[in-house]
């Protein structure tokens, strides 16, 4: 079988622009497979992979003889199980799998590089846009790190196979592009738009805001009850201290909840999570800096950084001169933040 490279694209197809079809790159990745093939697709579950796997499915379907998606990673936010259950994605735990039996393995949306235990399985395709790393090969390979979604590289493939989608599969494609490239508020380039344009009228829509809104436990309401009682706010500042909690996320949860309110210019909201204190920062981010503030912070205590209007912070307790105390541990906070803050 011949080995295609449809890697770097930029540089290996854009010169033969004949070779640089959507159709040329289907019939190529069709190649690979035999009929009787048992197909293993893994992915590490986020959105855009998740639809990323049901597109290759649809696509290999009365191609192959059977095709299984297997994921080496706990799902955990709320978003994606919500996505699994409701668009019934059958997907196993890599572990429960003999990786090695499969006739073909497929890499989506990450590379051999990113997982150690992606590094020791062999691949016959990888389809990805992240940036190229070295250090690994397979037969068919199309990675397009300008693009914000490989569920778009997947509605071109399927569009050149002319398959019709079902509104489960547009509908998860159509939320795998929205997640990669944050509403279209991070880099796309055009062919993300012209994909999600195409998904727009058979995508659910509904469904997909179901999906989104979809981020919080009933077991974790509680923690509003202990933020809205415990926040100290001062010169536009709010700290909340949480004490344990059952997951960070709840923090990013509540940080973002404050950061709606008028003249917050700032929003400081910390809980221990195992042996770390987490710490999460929201400011306006067009006149302050929360990334900054985060570093300065704590960097010399542990990790700490982020972006403008967001930034995080996880410190080893054992580093902090805090007891498991919430007012000791908020007045800490607060005269750490008073210290650094602009
Ligand atoms: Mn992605």
């Amino acid at each position: 079988m011949t080995t295609r490279r449809y890697e770097k694209i930029a540089e290996t197809i854009t010169r033969s622009p004949s070779r640089n079809s959507a159709k040329d790159r289907l019939t190529g990745f069709w190649e690979i497979f035999d009929r009787d093939d048992d197909v293993l697709l893994i992915i590490n579950a986020d959105p855009d992979a998740l639809a990323s796997a049901m597109a290759v499915k649809r696509l290999l379907s009365y191609r192959v003889k059977n095709v299984t998606i297997g994921y080496p990673n706990e799902i955990r936010r709320l978003n994606n199980i919500a996505m699994v259950d409701r668009l019934k994605i059958p997907i196993e735990r890599l572990h429960t799998l003999k990786v090695k039996e499969y006739d073909k393995r497929v890499l989506l949306d990450s590379q051999p590089s990113h997982l150690p235990c992606f590094e020791k399985i062999d691949f016959d395709i990888i389809i990805d846009h992240h940036p190229v790393t070295n250090g690994w090969d397979a037969k068919f390979i199309d990675i397009r790190p300008e693009y914000g979604a490989v569920s778009s590289i997947m509605v071109e493939y399927l569009r050149a196979a002319n398959i019709k989608f079902s509104v489960n599969l547009a509908t998860a494609l159509f939320y795998g592009i929205k997640v990669d490239t944050q509403n279209f508020e991070k880099s796309a380039q055009l062919a993300d738009g012209i994909c999600f344009r195409y998904l727009f009228n058979i995508a659910n829509r509904n469904l997909v805001r179901k999906i989104e809104l979809t981020e919080l436990r009933r077991s974790e309401l509680k923690y509003f009850k202990i933020a809205l009682n415990e926040v100290r706010v001062s010169k536009g500042r709010a700290y909340v201290h949480l004490g344990r909690v059952s997951t960070p996320d709840i923090l990013v949860i509540i940080a973002d909840f404050f950061n709606h309110v008028d003249k917050f210019d700032w929003v400081i909201v910390s809980g221990i999570h195992g042996e770390k204190l987490v710490v999460i920062f929201r400011c306006d981010g067009y006149r302050k800096n929360a990334g900054k503030l985060a570093q300065r912070t704590f960097s010399e205590y542990g990790s700490a950084g982020g972006h403008k209007e967001a930034a995080r912070a996880e410190v080893p307790l054992k580093n902090l001169p805090l007891r498991e105390n919430q007012e000791f541990t908020t007045n800490f906070l607060i005269r750490l933040g008073t210290k650094h803050m602009p």
